[in-house]
């Protein structure tokens, strides 16, 4: 049995561009469907690996065009084995380095961890099973290096509940205790965790996450979310980590609302001056409104908008730049509401009403980012300013492999924060905002708690979130939430 582990983990990991070495790992048509669904690829193929060099903490990864590396390889000649029943067990919260959150019950120990969690009705035998993990050589966790290979087999008499988590303790202890030790640390320079089925000539990878150095921080895990879509989900760094329990986002403090008499109000921006929001009514012929931080109108722009779903401005020249939803525009307005310019986006309409949500300029680079809603989700990141044409410098699929039409996290509002220069994403469905990184990768992510979000936007100097929701016609302000992420371990 171990003889037949070692050749096939030493062979994944030594030729990270052969085709076959774990292809009949792929057999089930289930496996298909999580590859392609998983942005950090399928576990010991090493031909997704390079998605990872842009990929970040994994299923962030935004990749959803992913090309599973399973190139339909059957092993053919291989001995017959009884046929893996794959289960619905995924890696879904992993810590790798802590001083607080919780210690093991046989050393006391703060050590990483491994959360595991059956997502199925029934109970799930994960006796003999495989915990392996490949360290990253380099940063960017593009390549595995055979020496650093570790796997565990989990002891017989391994089960985990339905709907149940397990906790394995990345302790590098050889133990058999009242907990299950892994006899292998989770090294800060990043690398990827396989779980796989029991050993055999399939080797059939479960699941697999990947992390970089820059993930990991002290008492930080990354965890699983699906939003109720079923899928794996984003792979999120987690405030609040959650070891055998659920995961879940931090939820935003609420310090007050305001109600907006403006008809579904459906983006949100500061002012110049920081001292007022624009917001738009997604009305046919709405107007451009200018509000006070309480939610009182000041102006209105009567602008006859089409399907208008996200409002920018730039602090300089004070150009308004708004998202047209059914339209894929870009309509550029001065502040008294004639229009300058409109720019075509270039996203597929799949569905009229499944359009531009949301849209925010970084006043740096003059760039300006829209998000389209779903089918596809997509941000991009565009320089409409600079230059005749318009240039489109990033495009990042969200859609993270779950059906376009998947229920539950959708692109609902964008806003770009000077200050620590990334995105902000609200999601109407998600009900919870996000912060991105340009290239969409998720930082941080907060229970909003609120319904049919468009809006986001966020005074800084004040410590304040703002969001608008279109169905209740209301301003809420919450509390900037300290610290937002903490910083990455050093040494
Ligand atoms: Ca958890
Ligand atoms: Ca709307
Ligand atoms: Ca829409």
């Amino acid at each position: 049995m171990i003889p037949l582990l070692l050749i096939f983990l030493f062979t994944a990991c030594a030729d990270p561009v052969s085709q076959p070495v774990d292809g009949s790992a792929h057999g089930s048509q289930k496996e298909q469907s999580d590859d392609r669904n998983d942005g950090e690829g399928s576990g010991a193929d090493g031909s997704d690996d390079g998605e990872e060099g842009d990929g970040d903490s994994g299923d962030g990864d935004s990749d959803g065009g992913d090309t599973d590396g399973d190139s339909g390889d059957d092993n053919e000649g291989a001995p017959a084995q009884p046929a893996f029943q794959q289960r619905d067990v995924i890696l879904n919260e992993v810590m790798i380095r802590q001083q607080e959150t919780v210690s093991d019950p046989d050393f006391q120990s703060y050590s990483g961890w491994i959360e595991l969690h059956n997502r199925e009705n029934n109970p799930v035998d994960v006796s003999g099973w495989v915990v392996g993990f490949r360290r990253a050589s380099n940063s960017t966790a593009v390549e595995y290096s055979v020496q650093d290979l570790q796997y565990h087999l989990l002891p017989e008499g391994t089960t985990i509940s339905p709907r149940g988590y397990l906790l394995l303790w990345a302790s590098g202890q050889q133990h058999a205790g009242e907990a299950i030790h892994l006899p292998f640390v989770l090294p800060l320079e990043g690398g990827k965790i396989g779980l796989y089925g029991p050993e055999t000539a399939e080797m059939p990878i479960v699941d697999t996450l990947a992390y970089r150095a820059a993930d990991v921080a002290y008492d930080i895990s990354l965890g699983r979310m699906d939003f109720g879509w079923g899928h794996r989900g984003f792979l999120i760094p987690m405030n609040n980590p959650t070891p055998g329990e659920a995961n879940r986002l931090t939820p935003l403090t609420l310090i007050e609302s305001h109600s907006l008499n403006v008809s579904d109000p459906s983006g949100l921006a500061v002012d110049h001056t920081g001292r007022y929001f624009w917001t738009i009514s997604d009305d046919p012929g709405g107007s451009i409104y200018k509000i006070d931080l309480q939610g009182n109108i000041v102006d209105e722009l009567p602008v006859g908008g089409d399907d208008m779903e996200g409002i920018t401005q730039h602090p300089r020249n004070r150009s308004l730049f708004v998202a047209e939803e059914r339209l894929r525009q870009i309509v550029q307005f001065d502040t008294l509401g004639n229009e300058i310019a409109r720019y075509q986006v270039d996203v597929e309409v799949r569905r009229q009403n499944d359009g531009l949500e949301g849209i925010t300029i970084d006043p740096t680079t003059e760039h300006i980012f829209v998000v389209n809603e779903k089918n596809p989700r997509v941000l991009l990141e565009l320089d409409v300013l600079r230059g005749f044409d318009r240039q489109e410098i990033r495009r990042t699929y969200m859609d993270l492999g779950a059906p376009e039409d998947a229920r539950g996290f959708d692109l609902s509002g964008l806003f770009y924060d000077e200050t620590d220069e990334v995105l902000w994403l609200v999601s109407d469905e998600a009900r919870a905002v996000f912060v991105l990184d340009r290239t969409g990768r998720p930082l941080a992510a907060f229970d909003a708690g609120q319904p049919d979000l468009e809006g986001v936007a966020l005074i800084r100097s004040e410590d304040r979130i703002y969001l608008v929701s279109d169905e209740l016609q209301t301003l809420f302000v919450y509390e900037y939430p300290q610290p937002l992420i903490r910083l990455p371990a050093t040494e």
